[in-house]
């Protein structure tokens, strides 16, 4: 088992090898970052999932860039970036096919497709992504970035980026089409039965997401301590959020507040936001065109030879997760939400076959797995719910791990690995 890690005690990159039988630690390799990367509270510099062919594994690092081992832990190559420019974090993994490495490198002023030899590290191509800019979506020069993993669909790595869903050719890097859609680009689509399924997920895309804000009058009477008639920065409280996640713990970074927005809403930049201003931030949450293109869509491939950019077959509008990837089983594709809001949908048509509450409350990061006939979801608290596949909501048991979990878990030979803040866990018959 390949795991990336972050000591943050010393602020430590490291690839770690351990034994898939007994989970001993077989080799770790400290990686040098000149500087580390910023990232959300919850999250950590370490996101990436190690990709292995069998003979190498590479590991990508949105600190420093790519680094590739033999099973024995020898370096092979390393190709170095700066620190990604990020607010989030890369969250990004590597995947290899071909003899290539392809990575999605999404940050601040520097965003791009890429892919590298897996036997040298050598520059195949690059591919600088082209800003898609949606109603009122920020300029390009101020793009926080995706987190998304490429995958392969049909004829092409597929990249799910804030405002577009991007397909390239493999073999130069040619962007072949784009599907605009508000979205921030962070969850990784899944293909199934010929189609692509993308959750395209945004701050403001449902109406829950955005608790209607205090009217202007409302606004002064409470926060303006200096009575002069507006809002300053510091008299703005920490907590008003002008979107939520509305099943996450606020202090778990789950709102975006207007302290956060402040220079945004102060469009006249004086410092302080006057009746005008604070209405037209309203109007525009309100009139958001993202409201409309937020949802799990399906896609299937163009039938025009002249246009292969695929054509949307159905698209759900609610209970769309932000981080955790759809999954697709048997026909049928399962969505995770905050609150462990699963949604069980059918893949040819798009209708919802159910929704329910796994039970553990809070956010969810881990996608959901499946094996054994059975559905895994896992909260960012590390409580794992097990429910049947079908048609049926139906939760078999749950286990507590006791420590957050952020990471997919992966099945392999009947058993399941579960990796924890702090350990890596084995269950099996
Ligand atoms: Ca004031
Ligand atoms: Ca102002």
């Amino acid at each position: 088992v390949f795991l990336t890690s972050f000591d943050d005690t010393n602020r430590t990159l490291e690839v770690l090898c351990l034994s898939r039988e007994s989970g001993t630690v077989k080799w770790r390799k400290p990686i040098a970052a000149a500087q580390i990367e910023p990232v959300h509270r919850v999250s950590s510099p370490a996101t990436g999932t190690p990709a292995c062919d069998g003979q190498r594994v590479v590991c990508y690092f949105g600190s420093c860039g790519a680094v590739s081992f033999d099973l024995e832990g020898n370096e092979l190559w390393r190709y170095e970036m700066p620190a990604a420019k990020t607010v989030n974090g890369t969250g990004s993994s590597p995947i290899l096919l071909g003899g290539r490495a392809v990575i999605n490198r999404d940050s601040q002023g520097e965003h791009y497709l890429l892919a590298l030899g897996t036997d040298k590290g050598d520059t195949l191509w690059k591919s600088d992504y082209q800003w898609a800019r949606i109603g009122f979506g920020p300029p390009p020069d101020t793009v926080i970035g995706g987190q998304s993993t490429p995958i392969v669909w049909n004829d092409w790595v597929v990249v799910h980026r804030p405002n577009a869903i991007d397909g390239y050719t493999l073999a130069d890097g040619k962007r072949a089409w784009t599907f605009p859609v508000a979205t921030t680009g962070c969850s990784t689509p899944v293909a199934g039965d010929g189609r692509l399924y993308v959750m395209a997920w945004n701050n403001v895309g449902e109406p829950d997401l955005v608790p209607p804000p205090p009217a202007f009058e409302e606004l002064v009477r409470r926060y303006d301590a200096d009575k002069n008639g507006d809002i300053s920065r510091e008299e703005l409280p920490a907590d008003l959020p002008f979107a939520a996640r509305p099943e996450v713990d606020a202090g778990l970074g789950g709102n975006i507040t207007a302290k956060f927005i402040f220079s945004f809403i102060d469009s006249d930049r004086n410092g302080a936001i006057n009746a005008s201003e604070w209405q037209a931030q309203i109007d525009r949450a309100a009139n958001a065109p993202t409201l409309s293109e937020h949802g799990l869509l399906a896609l299937e491939p163009s039938a025009d030879p002249m246009d292969s950019t695929p054509k949307q077959v159905w698209k759900l509008a609610t209970g769309i997760g932000e981080v955790p990837s759809p999954l697709f089983v048997d026909g049928r594709v399962y969505m995770l939400a905050n609150g462990g809001i699963l949604t069980c949908i059918d893949a040819a048509l798009g209708g919802i076959l159910y929704r329910g509450r796994c039970g553990p409350a809070g956010a969810y990061y881990a996608s959901p797995v499946a094996g054994d006939g059975k559905l895994l979801v896992v909260s960012a608290e590390g409580k794992l719910t097990i429910l049947a596949q079908g048609d049926e909501f139906k939760v078999l048991g749950r286990i507590e791990l006791g420590e957050p979990v952020l990471a997919t878990p992966a099945i392999v030979d009947g058993r399941l690995y579960l990796r924890t803040d702090r350990h890596l866990f084995a269950f099996g018959k």
